[in-house]
């Protein structure tokens, strides 16, 4: 078994992400003083971990299912051996593609064009995907790794009972900024960084996530209200925030495009996700990670099967292979997102990433973290209306 604890952690996720070469992490692996036996460990495809590859009758089954899987999901958001590795242990062509935000998501479930086994919406999205009947049950029984799942993940008013959803990784959406271009900005550790100084110190290199009710949720934050207030004049206020801001923003991105402009310089602060900023730090130490003082939202993304996917048991049997410690931490060590599997951070995500507060917040920053609700019908209206004005969609 892989013994993560002793390794370079940073360097060996930065090796898995691509920043290094082999090499490069051969080098500084030596020099740090790691055996050789180790980096070949690292190295190796890290299928030969498992000791208990998957049962004779599960490979059957998934056979004569047809041998394929379409699995659509965020962008940056899985370690890039995961998939051949489930291909080459379960016999299995995965037709992986990715979409940019939930709202996409959801209408492209919603229009039927295209099936999909097994897609990622985040935790608040799973009850509108279960209204609008766009979701198959997963069978649990196919599912032995969810006791592996924290518990606070598990069963919560989103899906009671996992009936639906399996979470995935989770994460924060707060603020990301360059310290190059803030300098010493008095706002830093606050969100007046974006709302007060962002018009007057850094015009046209503000930047957004494409995310309806994560932007309003930030201004919402800022001003002192619940990120799921019910209080239509609070969500108002916020949109005017917001709205009086727009000129100054140079955009509001989806999928992992914000994380390319702050890896450009072509951000000075953003409202984003950790784990993007956490692998953009990788790549451009500049940038830097922030929960201010008044705090950020939560989230959970989770693994849900379309009610018209071709290939459900497979589904399932990828959901489980998802969540064995081994693959869960690999892909926490390389996306910078925390897993919802306890038993890979307790295991095998790399000791300097389960530290890191950016990923992993610590209990004292997860007391700021307010985890987003379903827009309800009473204040959806509103949202669509400032959304329409920001975005013009
Ligand atoms: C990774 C995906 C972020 C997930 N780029 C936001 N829910």
């Amino acid at each position: 078994m892989k013994d993560h604890h002793s390794l370079p952690d940073e360097d060996a996720a930065l090796l898995l992400c691509g920043s290094i070469t082999r090499r490069e992490f051969v080098k500084r692996s030596l020099a740090a003083g790691v055996g050789i036996a180790v980096i070949a460990d690292i190295c190796a495809p890290y299928s030969t971990a498992f000791a208990n590859g998957p049962e004779l009758d599960l490979l059957e089954r998934i056979k004569q299912e047809g041998g394929e899987l379409f699995v659509h999901n965020w962008d940056d958001y899985i370690h890039p051996d995961t998939i051949p590795t489930f291909e080459r242990e379960f016999g299995v062509k995965v037709r992986y593609s990715t979409f940019p935000g939930n709202e996409q998501l959801l209408a492209e479930l919603g229009s039927g064009e295209q099936t999909y086994d097994v897609v990622f919406p985040s935790h608040h999205y799973v009850p509108v995907m279960i209204a609008q009947n766009l979701l198959a049950p997963v069978n649990r029984d196919h599912i032995p790794n969810l006791r592996k799942i924290i518990p606070k993940f598990l069963n919560t008013g989103f899906d009671p009972g996992n009936q639906y959803s399996v979470p995935y990784c989770w994460g924060m959406t707060a603020l990301a900024y360059n310290t190059r271009l803030v300098g010493k900005d008095p706002n830093l550790g606050s969100w007046a960084l974006m709302f007060e100084s962002g018009s007057k110190s850094y015009s046209g290199k503000l930047g957004f996530t494409d995310e309806r009710e994560e932007v309003i949720a930030a201004a919402l934050i800022y001003l002192g209200y619940s990120a799921n207030t019910q209080n239509i004049s609070e969500i108002r206020e916020a949109g005017k925030l917001l709205t009086g801001l727009k000129p100054h923003v140079r955009g509001f991105y989806t999928g992992d495009d914000e994380k390319t402009a702050f890896i450009n310089e072509e951000l000075a602060v953003g409202h984003s996700w950790n784990g993007d900023i956490v692998t953009a730090h990788w790549k451009n130490p500049t940038i830097r990670w922030n929960l201010p003082k008044e705090g950020g939202t939560g989230w959970f993304d989770t693994m849900v099967i379309p009610r018209n996917a071709p290939h459900k048991f497979t589904a399932e049997a990828f959901i489980n292979y998802m969540h064995r410690p081994e693959v869960a931490a690999d892909i926490s060590n390389v996306t910078g997102y925390a897993t919802s599997n306890g038993a890979a951070v307790d295991t095998y995500v790399f000791r300097k990433i389960a530290k890191n507060p950016a990923i992993y917040p610590t209990e004292k920053e997860l007391q700021r973290i307010e985890f987003l609700g379903t827009v309800t019908d009473s204040v959806r209206p509103v949202y669509d209306e400032i959304w329409q004005r920001l975005t013009g969609s």
